[in-house]
């Protein structure tokens, strides 16, 4: 395959050539870095809907979305406003204020099963603090994560974990001692026995399950029929407790995020991306017998200097309350027309792809069949996929950087977004079949 001539990239280039005498690999966290599809990351000068304008001025269709939180797309109006007329006012008191109410009004409104919220900076914070709560409600010290799974950097999570960890068969950090990790106990996504034999094995040690409840972080990865239904039964046998990691699904795939898609109740729900519409913000939340074991109400302590602030607080209330049932029903609608398009054009040229979709969140994977957990994952010719998201990003579309991730629409992607993309898809396989 013959790139198109590249588009100028010059501007990007130099300024990446500043960030890396300044910033490890020249940027702020590792996925971005494009070292698992090639080639030097772009920057971005500004954004608005589902189109992203980087440093040389080209225009792209942004499937990343911030990694998920511009579901309503780049700087919407209302919560570029709500961020404004909050900054005049202090970014910061370090004190109550009531828009972290507000938020925690409408958390609560919308999480199945969730009676307190605490907010926090990161999906890494609230996953992380998640646990240590659970350890502390239980008494227990272990806890079982999924192998291809990502919860953020914590050290008892960088352990076969997902996303760019995955990306960069990184799976098992460095810098995380074997003491930390003998608690950590792993299962493979969508296999059921193994959860069942762990806890057969640890009966009364196991503080709690953390799960992505549709995996992105290994390409978008639906439970199998059962598996979730199964854990919560035996999380609920054994007495730990179920933590559904909602970072990437939360208020994205329904109203109630998972739990609400699924029709399952997690014991406890961790939150990020989406509730802070572009800013930091991540949260954790469950019924109040857990949750007040939370400092200062309980013993398990976790702070957090910027924790509800009100900048952040003003920008998740302002998408939060722009999530009407209506957004819902529209993130379906060209989630399913976006994937019927891939199809049929992988359909006309007979290649054999995965197209994998739950409502919003979609992943293309070159495998010969369904991308079920972190071995399916390993699989695919990721050099392929290397190979389209150059193709796409030469032709104004912009996907993720690693097979390994999941691509997000928003509210603001438009028709011609979704025919730019499935011409473009075509254009690939029919032109990479060739060569
Ligand atoms: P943060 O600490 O990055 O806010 O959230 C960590 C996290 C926790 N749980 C899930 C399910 C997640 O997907 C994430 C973060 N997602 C990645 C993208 N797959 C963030 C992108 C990045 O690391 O730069």
């Amino acid at each position: 395959m013959k790139p198109t001539p590249a588009r100028s990239r010059v501007q990007s280039q130099s300024l990446f050539a500043q960030a890396r005498q300044l910033m490890p690999g020249g940027v702020n966290s590792p996925v971005r870095a494009f070292r698992s599809v090639g080639g030097e990351p772009l920057f971005f000068a500004h954004a608005r809907g589902a189109e992203l304008t980087d440093v040389d001025g080209n225009v792209y269709i942004d499937y990343i979305g911030s990694w998920g939180p511009m579901i309503l797309g780049h700087a919407h109006p209302e919560v570029v406003a709500a961020v404004q007329q909050a900054a005049t006012r202090s970014a910061s008191f370090g004190a109550p204020n009531a828009t972290e109410i507000a938020v925690a009004q409408e958390v609560l409104a919308r999480v199945p099963g969730a009676e307190r919220v605490r907010m926090v900076n990161s999906g890494t914070e609230a996953c992380m603090s998640a646990v240590r709560l659970a350890r502390g409600f239980t008494g227990r010290a272990r806890f079982i994560k999924f192998t291809g799974c990502y919860h953020g950097h914590a050290d008892s999570f960088l352990i076969k974990a997902g996303s760019g960890a995955l990306t960069f068969g990184q799976p098992d950090s460095p810098g995380v001692t074997p003491g930390t990790a003998q608690d950590t106990l792993l299962a493979p996504y969508n296999d059921l026995g193994a959860v069942e034999e762990l806890f057969a094995r640890y009966p009364e040690d196991i503080a709690a399950l953390i799960i992505e409840p549709v995996a992105g972080n290994m390409g978008c990865i639906p439970p199998l029929p059962g598996f979730i239904e199964g854990i919560r039964a035996l999380c609920t046998r054994y007495g730990a407790l179920l933590i559904f990691d909602e970072v990437m699904t939360g208020f994205r795939l329904a109203r109630g995020g998972a739990q609400e898609y699924l029709g399952i109740t997690a014991d406890l729900v961790t939150l990020g991306k989406v509730i802070g519409g572009g800013m930091p913000v991540g949260a954790y939340a469950g019924r109040a017998e857990i949750m007040d074991k939370v400092s200062p109400a309980g013993p398990v302590y976790q702070a957090g200097t910027l924790s509800g602030n009100p900048v952040a607080m003003a920008s998740g209330l302002a998408q939060l309350q722009l999530l009407t049932p209506e957004v819902y029903g529209q993130l379906e609608t060209l989630g399913r027309e976006l994937e019927a398009g891939l199809r049929q054009a992988a359909a006309q040229v007979g290649a054999q792809v995965q197209i994998q979709r739950v409502g919003s969140m979609i992943s293309i994977h070159f495998s010969d069949q369904p991308l079920t957990g972190l071995e399916s994952a390993q699989q695919q010719d990721v050099a392929r996929f290397n190979r389209m998201f150059h193709y796409f990003l030469d032709r104004g579309i912009y996907l993720p950087p690693s097979a390994y991730e999941t691509w997000f629409l928003s509210t603001a992607h438009t028709d011609a977004h979704l025919r730019h993309t499935i011409d473009t898809f075509g254009q690939f396989l029919a032109r990479d079949t060739e060569d």
